[in-house]
């Protein structure tokens, strides 16, 4: 039988669970939050990732469903987070424009006694699809209730400036492609660098993605962004482990 097949009976016994992935400050190193990450544990093809798993998702017929079903997970989990401690969250396009989104989300945070300005969520910008004045003020509900808002992977894809002009961010989420050549590349530290200083004059944070490295890490924090992730700091971790480092 078809993964696809599996998934909403893995679903139903919670082999589908949520990992977090710390962030550190540029400044002094220390954790700052973690990013939410959906995996499925499966008995015998070990941990399948957020992609893979959203492409079975789709497959089921659980397109809408699944992402819905991980944001409440993820924010249940989060129950009693550290007040030190910001919590990222992925939302699809698809999820920020359903009708009720604002009401269900706000209400499944304060459950979680989760403080809104703790929370910061990550959209992508595959949002270029939906309709982006309709994303705006969905986006400037949340924001009014203390929640932050990041453009997730920018510099990957089309990297639509219009997006900084008309949707309300606190962040831009740097995709791991502009990172990683910044060690070695004059012309990659350059596009980074002209990026944080755009970010700077926009009044929003950087978070750097990906960082694998020691290199990278020095030079992200050497161009001055808020926080950094990647597998050089830490793998996804389950909440437990997380709390060890908090
Ligand atoms: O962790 P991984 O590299 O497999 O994640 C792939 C992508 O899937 C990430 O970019 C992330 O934005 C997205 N993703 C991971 N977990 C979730 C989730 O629970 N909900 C949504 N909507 N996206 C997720
Ligand atoms: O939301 P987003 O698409 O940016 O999700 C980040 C994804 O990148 C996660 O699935 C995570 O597992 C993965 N990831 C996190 N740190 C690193 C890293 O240092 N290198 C690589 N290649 N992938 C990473
Ligand atoms: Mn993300
Ligand atoms: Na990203």
């Amino acid at each position: 039988i078809e993964l696809a097949d599996e998934l909403e009976l893995a679903l139903r016994l919670g082999q589908v669970e949520i990992r977090f992935q710390p962030q550190f400050a540029g400044d002094g190193g220390r954790m700052v939050g973690a990013e939410a990450l959906a995996r499925w544990i499966h008995p015998s093809c070990g941990e399948i990732g957020a992609r893979e798993l959203f492409d079975l998702a789709a497959k089921a017929g659980l397109a809408e469903d699944m992402p819905r079903h991980m944001l409440t997970l993820a924010v249940a989990e989060a129950k009693n987070w550290p007040d030190t401690l910001r919590l990222s969250l992925n939302v699809t396009p698809k999820q920020l424009l359903a009708e009720g989104f604002v009401a269900r989300f706000s209400s499944e945070l304060a459950a979680s006694m989760l403080d809104p300005k703790q929370v910061t969520l990550e959209i992508t910008e595959e949002l270029l699809l939906g309709d982006l004045d309709l994303a705006a003020r969905r986006l400037k509900q949340l924001r009014d209730l203390g929640i932050r808002i990041a453009l997730d992977d920018f510099g990957a894809g089309f990297c639509n400036f219009d997006y900084l002009k008309r949707l309300p961010l606190d962040a831009l989420k740097l995709d791991r492609s502009m990172v990683q050549g910044i060690a070695e590349n004059e012309r990659d530290l350059a596009v980074l660098r002209a990026i944080v200083s755009l970010a700077r004059v926009l009044d929003l944070d950087v978070v750097a993605e990906g960082i694998e490295t020691e290199e990278q890490r020095l030079a992200v924090v050497a161009e001055g962004c808020f926080s950094w992730q990647g597998f050089l700091g830490s793998e996804p971790l389950v909440r437990e482990e997380l709390m060890q480092l908090a």
